[in-house]
């Protein structure tokens, strides 16, 4: 099959080391209680966002579920405002009043970071509905997990795309786990990608360790939409190495399955691919580790020295048409007197 022009390989790797450099600072950062709140890490999925980011363009939208710093380094906004935002503070990429699971980057088309589970896959389904209407060939790409493909909006979602043929494409990272109930105690179907048949949307799977296998899967799938818009769904299958959130240990899945899925780690498999055709060297690697790390670490100290966002923001943004602290006062009973 002709490939469009792809995004270098070299970048996309550089991208996935970026991200597991960026979280393992968080981690950290949330380990010594500079980070409060849920905080849900992505490492070992870094492949899937890669994958996506490397077959589609920078105006495609994107929407995603709460384990969602990966999606918005992935489309360019800074490590300062996504490790802000971890911190609360006004410099973040939602102005310090989100948090982990609510990063927004409109002008990125990233748009959100959603914590209740399956309730932005109807979004996805609206926002391909409004570039179809505008005659616009984007593609929306929605990406949840495979805990969200029992909640009904999903099959709402689901229906509409199918009826209108919507050009959007439902991702579904599997990581075997919704916290900590796994995908066979949670779904009737053995294979997820055989929910897309009930609404007539052609259905895929693909490799989430394996960045090319993503990348091209995913690369076939945008091309055919941007020719005829339509939906598709891909199941992307995936690990997350960390518990669900920072406060699980996660002792409900064994240590042989972490380790064996460790062993196909995603980064080292693009790096070995890579080295093996002679496109990255050892020191290569090792430079690109290092600029990871230390942009990681300078996002901390940019994180530590911003200001937090002033009290008077604490109910901005909820509504739309801004400062609804008067509102707020009126319907609440215990709203603090300012
Ligand atoms: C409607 C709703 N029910 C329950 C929860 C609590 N909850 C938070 S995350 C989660 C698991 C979702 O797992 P999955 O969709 O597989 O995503 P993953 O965490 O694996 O990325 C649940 C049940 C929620 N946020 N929203
Ligand atoms: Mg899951």
């Amino acid at each position: 099959m002709q490939m469009p022009e792809q995004r270098d390989e070299v970048e996309m790797l550089s991208l996935m080391l970026l991200v597991r450099r960026f979280e393992e600072r968080a981690s950290q950062q949330y380990q010594a209680q500079k980070i409060g709140g849920f905080c849900h890490l992505y490492i070992g999925q870094e492949a899937v966002i890669a994958g996506a980011i490397a077959a589609t363009r920078d105006d495609d939208y994107l929407i995603t579920a709460y384990r969602d710093h990966a999606h918005a380094l992935a489309r360019g906004t800074s490590t300062d405002a996504c490790m802000a935002e971890l911190f609360g503070k006004a410099t973040g990429c939602s102005r310090g009043l989100g948090g982990s699971m609510h990063y927004f980057d409109k002008e990125r088309h990233m748009y959100g970071g959603h914590a209740i589970v399956g309730a932005h896959v109807p979004l996805a389904a609206g926002m391909a509905f409004a570039s179809k209407y505008r005659n616009e060939d984007r593609v929306t790409l929605c990406f949840f997990g495979d805990g969200a493909i029992n909640q009904g909006g999903f099959h709402e979602a689901l229906n509409m795309a199918g009826l209108m043929k919507l050009p959007v494409i439902f991702i579904c990272e599997n990581n075997l786990y919704a916290m900590g109930t796994s995908v066979e105690r949670s779904t009737s179907l053995k294979q997820i990608v055989d929910r897309a048949e009930g609404y007539d949307i052609a259905g895929y799977v693909a490799d989430g360790m394996n960045f090319r296998e993503v990348r091209d899967k995913l690369t076939e799938v945008v091309e055919s939409i941007r020719k005829d818009p339509h939906p598709a769904f891909i199941e992307i299958r995936t690990y997350r190495y960390r518990g669900h959130s920072m406060s699980d240990p996660a002792s409900y899945r064994t240590k042989e399955q972490l380790e064996q899925y460790r062993m196909d780690d995603p980064i080292t498999r693009l790096r070995a691919q890579l080295t093996r055709e002679g496109k990255l060297t050892n020191e290569q690697f090792d430079a690109m580790d290092k600029k990871a790390k230390d942009t990681a670490l300078a996002s901390v100290k940019f994180a530590e020295e911003s200001a937090e966002p002033p009290l008077e923001e604490l109910y901005n943004y909820t509504y739309v048409n801004g400062d609804q602290t008067e509102l707020v006062r009126m319907n609440s009973t215990d709203a603090p007197p300012f």
